[in-house]
């Protein structure tokens, strides 16, 4: 099986991050459908195959195990052609992705997707925070060039529909750029 370096890969990578409840899945499952990518849920993996180092006291929740799920994903993201969803991104290698989308959502719309979703607390405000202050956004840009983080409004349903277009055409831009 062909395998390629960052540089060789004839599909880009994306990662779609952002806070938890901003449409990631959502978006991603629908990308990956309609554009024929292959979708990986970081988190979901994680729990597949207990990718846990331990359990966080603090937010009730187990702590990944980051070698691991590097370990677990580098031979399938060297192929390209992969949209990876994660509400992080700074440990993931700089060489993986091509793109970054970054799903940003109003505080009200995210507090209400979160409550329902059975939030509540310290887990509900600190998430809100984090999209407040922009963490995730901050984050992309400090772990991957800043001209490849895209930032995507993920409010409405019709967005889904405008954000695959978007990535669409970034990918489309990619691959003309890298066509060798
Ligand atoms: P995430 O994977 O980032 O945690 P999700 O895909 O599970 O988020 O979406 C959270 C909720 O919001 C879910 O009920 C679907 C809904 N949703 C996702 N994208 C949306 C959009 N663009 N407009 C309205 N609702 C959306």
């Amino acid at each position: 099986m062909a395998t390629f370096t960052a540089e060789a890969r004839p599909s880009p990578n994306i990662l779609v991050t952002g806070t938890p409840g901003t449409g990631k899945s959502t978006l991603c499952q629908e990308t990956a459908q309609r554009l024929g990518m292959q979708y990986i849920n970081v988190g979901d993996l994680a729990k597949e195959k207990e990718l846990y180092e331990g359990w966080d006291e603090e937010y009730q929740c187990p702590i990944l195990d980051e070698d691991r799920i590097i370990d677990e994903l580098e031979d399938v993201v060297r192929e390209g052609n992969c949209v990876l969803d994660y509400h992080s991104c700074e440990f993931f290698p700089e060489r993986w992705f091509d793109l970054i989308f970054v799903l940003r959502t109003d505080n009200t719309i995210l507090y209400n997707r979160l409550e329902a979703r059975g939030y509540t607390g310290r887990k509900l405000q600190d998430n809100i925070q984090c999209e407040i202050f922009q963490t995730i956004l901050e984050e992309a840009r400090n772990s991957y060039l800043p001209s490849i983080v895209y930032e995507l409004s993920s409010n409405e349903p019709e967005e889904i529909d405008s954000n695959i277009e978007k990535i669409r055409s970034t990918i489309l831009k990619w691959k003309m750029n890298n066509q060798r």
